[in-house]
């Protein structure tokens, strides 16, 4: 076993030191706040990227330095592991513990420990490739990630500015180069031709899709969605808009998935866009996000999220498994959080599985790996489909007996290659669906009436410290601070069909309340009566008492 190279890293760490007054905890989805303050953590996280790739014997690690849905100020880091799939979790508390180190004399100390008790065998190879999103403190971060990954003397690819999809396919496609599990060529060319070969396969003979616009965020996604434009051709002609990524402020701002999630309406933007019956849809900053909404015939506007997404293409794959004679082979299941309407539970369990975890694509898409096929999708939009190798190998060795199931065979296997099973991906869900529609001859209005949302309401609350709060029950339920939970199910019971908790956010200093009413005033009442509560209860920050109490 060789050694820490304990030189570099210590002259390059004091490039990078820690700022003394900050905790920084590895969240929902990496290291997330303000840009400016992250410098130190992402030269830690390339060493600990360079670590987890000797871990695993000099597969490649991934690296996404961006805040996706958070705005622009804000920036972030998540590692990658080898198959494209989100860190292991156990290795989180570890990311915790390096970046909040005090000194480069604490951190050595640390990595010491670390690398001792994880047994990792420093005389192997690393590899490391990174991306990083449009963010203006974007390259400044990736030059103390460079430093971090040179300080342990890892290999380093850097994959430009993309988005986190695109890194998660890289860092897949990287690592199963050369085997029978081969993913695609590595390269971001590689990812758009896979998903629109798919795809024009997929709806090959199908009548002419209408165009589709599609709402950028002003993020990086506008880059990969005129490019993905290029490769679809006139198949499915793409009208992508908000796609200013270099103007200041723009990022997330009045647009993009979570905006249209959170306030329930049409980016201002699209306004004079989108046309009555026309379908559009919003990615967030990076591109893992995916809502769709429409404009019925009075222009009014209908929202299609992470659960109709989940309903529409889990029903599907169901009927193509059937049509191509292996539904008994492979069953789909569904999985989903707090945040699922309750209209859309109450539909899908009524059809398929359903199991509820809590918030974090990697909660989902761990308890998805359980089933044949696994249908994750939040309902804020940030979801996939994936098939477990078993039922790949079943659709690969197939024999269709009839041209019928070899029709749905072929689908079915088309389906597998459109979908990006690595992680939520927004533009190809949104090939996935418009590819469903197009073999349904579905509109907007008739994918909105697989079942009915019920009216909810989405609130932040700033407190003084949401560290104190603790859920279980898949986040349905508080356990600390003691006593709110008891006074929130009080407030539940006076609304018809309300439903209603709290959860810390992973990613923004805020406590979330999320509640559902059968009628909308009520839905409406209900979240700021809770978030009411959760404020007072918890010495909110008098500036952001939540201000819309009815
Ligand atoms: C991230 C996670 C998602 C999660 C979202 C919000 O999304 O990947 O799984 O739903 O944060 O999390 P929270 O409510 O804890 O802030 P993204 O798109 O921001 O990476």
């Amino acid at each position: 076993m060789s050694d820490l190279p304990v030189h570099a890293i210590r002259t390059l760490s004091d490039q990078h030191p820690k700022p003394s007054h900050i905790h920084f905890q590895y969240g929902t989805a990496g290291f997330r706040t303000k840009g400016d303050t992250l410098d130190s953590v992402m030269f830690r996280v390339g060493i600990l990227a360079g670590l987890r790739s000797k871990k695993w014997d000099g597969k490649t690690i991934g690296v996404m330095v961006t805040a996706s849905h958070n705005p622009e100020p804000d920036n972030g880091v998540k590692l990658v592991d080898p198959r494209g799939e989100m860190l292991e979790t156990s290795w989180e508390a570890h990311a915790t513990a390096l970046a909040n180190a005090q000194s480069t004399d604490e951190f050595i100390a640390a990595l010491d420990t670390f690398t001792t008790t994880m047994k990792i065998d420093l005389s192997k190879p690393a590899k490391v490739v990174y991306a990083r999103d449009t963010r203006p403190s974007g390259p400044a971060l990736v030059a103390a990630l460079e430093d971090g990954i040179k300080a342990i003397g890892a290999e380093e690819r850097d994959a430009g500015v993309t988005t986190t999809p695109v890194l998660h396919y890289l860092v897949r496609a990287i690592n199963t180069k050369g085997t029978k599990e081969e993913y695609g060529d590595d390269s971001e060319e590689g990812y758009l031709r896979k998903l629109s070969t798919a795809f024009n396969k997929l709806v090959a003979g199908k009548p002419s899709i209408p165009p589709l616009v599609v709402d950028c965020a002003n993020g990086v996604g506008a880059k990969l969605a005129k490019e993905l434009a290029e490769y679809l051709g006139d198949t499915l002609q793409l009208i992508p808009v908000n796609t200013s990524t270099t103007t200041p402020g723009a990022l997330n701002n009045a647009c993009g998935a979570d905006f249209v999630k959170t306030q329930q309406t049409l980016p201002p933007s699209l306004t004079s866009v989108l046309k009555p019956g026309q379908r559009a849809c919003s990615l967030d900053g990076d591109a893992d996000r995916l809502m769709y909404y429409y404009l019925d015939d009075r222009g009014q506007f209908h929202m299609l999220d992470g659960d109709k997404i989940a309903a529409l293409s889990a029903a599907f794959i169901g009927e193509l498994t059937k049509s191509a004679g292996l539904d008994s082979q492979i069953k789909v299941g569904i999985v989903q959080t707090a945040y699922a309407n309750g209209g859309s539970t109450k539909y899908l369990s009524e059809r398929l599985p359903v199991k509820c975890v809590p918030t974090g694509v990697k909660h989902l898409h761990h308890a998805a790996e359980k089933f044949d096929v696994g249908v994750y999708f939040e309902a804020n939009g940030h979801g996939t489909v994936i098939f477990s190798p078993q039922s790949l190998e079943i659709i690969s060795a197939y024999q269709p007996s009839t041209p019928a199931q070899s029709t749905a065979l072929n689908h079915l296997i088309n389906l597998t290659e459109v979908i990006n099973q690595t992680v939520g991906d927004a533009l190809s869900d949104m090939l996935m669906v418009e590819a469903v529609l197009a073999h349904k001859s579905y509109s907007g209005e008739e994918w909105d009436s697989l079942y009915v949302d019920l009216p909810n309401r989405l609130v932040k609350v700033v407190v003084a410290d949401r560290n104190i709060f603790k859920t279980e029950d898949a986040e349905r339920r508080l356990v600390s601070p003691p006593g709110i939970q008891a006074k929130i199910d009080e407030l539940v019971r006076r609304y018809e069909g309300g439903r209603a908790f709290v959860r810390p956010s992973g990613t923004e200093d805020v406590v979330r309340v999320y509640a559902e009413a059968t009628v909308r005033t009520q839905a409406d009442e209900l979240a700021y009566r809770v978030a009411g509560l959760v404020y007072d209860e918890t010495g909110g920050h008098p500036a952001h008492r939540p201000l819309e109490f009815l």
